[in-house]
């Protein structure tokens, strides 16, 4: 964090992260009731998030790992050298290291993410292990175009790092849009790195998060614990339960939590009722066929330039260009 804040320029476009009370209000005041999934991720979920990775169910994380890895020489062959390598969220982790090692001579690594700590701790980190890579974090909103830093050594062109199936997050249409952010932000000599979950048997799937210690289940309700902290609601955690089941239909694993009885909850200067087995959608995460994903990428004027699977074809990692 110290390395961080002396001798890394951070670039602060200032994102508002939106307000937590009015996408609430919003959510449960719609028929039927949602919340916005990106406020799972508060301190508390962020460490269930990464035991979730940990759990035998949760095969993205390790077979992403895995197929990176393995790809990484016909990864660094299709990209060209002196990459200025910038990543979707802040990359502390094992798949930005196995990138940044695995690529030949990257110039620079910006990655844009909404959180200033989280950004600041993770670059402090890959500084350290890569003297050689300039770091220029910028604090931003990645589903916006984002002008980048100009790094010092002359860089080839732009690799929008985006790992983890976290495009799955988004609905085909804010994917899309999301998408052509993504190729503004590259230019139109860069390229896209994007890891995307496969459709696959349901019962694997919905295994992946429904896992049997029930980590899931606590990063479910972990959202409600949130919203009482951040916005004084008065959920009581002990009333919903987390179910998550897969749509074959839509290709995606639809997550609700579900009043286990009939309840008021109230929020700001609202009370909102709940009625018994009323299910409010918290999360999506949408699992992929080729044909799915390139029509998704096609409306953001984007192609698949090359492709890898793991080899049960479980999870994939695709490089796009415009
Ligand atoms: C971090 C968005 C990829 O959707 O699989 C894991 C989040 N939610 N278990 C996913 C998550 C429940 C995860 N992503």
């Amino acid at each position: 964090m110290s390395i961080a804040a002396a001798d890394i320029p951070l670039t602060d476009l200032h994102p508002s992260s939106g307000d937590i009370t009015s996408d609430a209000i919003e959510g449960l005041s719609s028929s039927p009731k949602w919340l916005p999934s990106k406020y799972f991720y508060d301190s508390r979920g962020s460490q269930l998030f990464e035991a979730i990775t940990r759990q035998p169910e949760y095969y993205l994380t390790r077979v992403e790992l895995e197929l990176l890895a393995t790809s990484m020489p016909a990864i660094a062959d299709a990209v060209a050298s002196c990459a200025h390598v910038v990543e979707y969220g802040s990359g502390s982790g094992r798949k930005t290291e196995l990138l940044l090692e695995g690529l030949e001579d990257p110039v620079a690594y910006t990655p844009i993410e909404i959180s200033r700590t989280a950004l600041l701790a993770s670059v402090g980190r890959l500084a350290e292990a890569f003297p050689a890579i300039e770091m220029l974090p910028v604090c931003a909103d990645f589903t916006q175009p984002v002008p980048l830093p100009q790094p010092t050594r002359e860089s080839g062109h732009t690799l929008v790092f985006f790992p983890g199936s976290t495009l799955g997050n988004f609905t085909h249409d804010d994917a899309a849009l999301l998408l052509r952010s993504m190729r503004e932000t590259m230019g139109p000599r860069g390229q896209a790195l994007v890891g995307i979950d496969l459709d696959k048997d349901t019962a694997l799937i919905e295994a992946a998060y429904n896992d049997a210690a029930g980590v899931t289940r606590d990063f479910t309700l972990n959202l409600l614990a949130r919203l009482n902290r951040d916005t004084g609601s008065d959920f009581d955690l002990a009333g919903f339960e987390h179910r998550a089941r897969y749509s074959r239909e839509r290709g995606r694993i639809e997550t609700h939590l579900v009043s286990l009885r009939e309840q008021h909850v109230r929020l700001a200067d609202h009370s909102f009722h709940f009625h018994a087995d009323e299910a409010m959608q918290v999360e999506y995460s949408h699992k992929y066929t080729d044909q799915s994903f390139e029509a998704l990428i096609a409306r953001a004027g984007l192609r698949v330039a090359r492709r890898w699977n793991d080899p049960r074809d479980w999870f994939g990692l695709r490089l796009l260009e415009p």
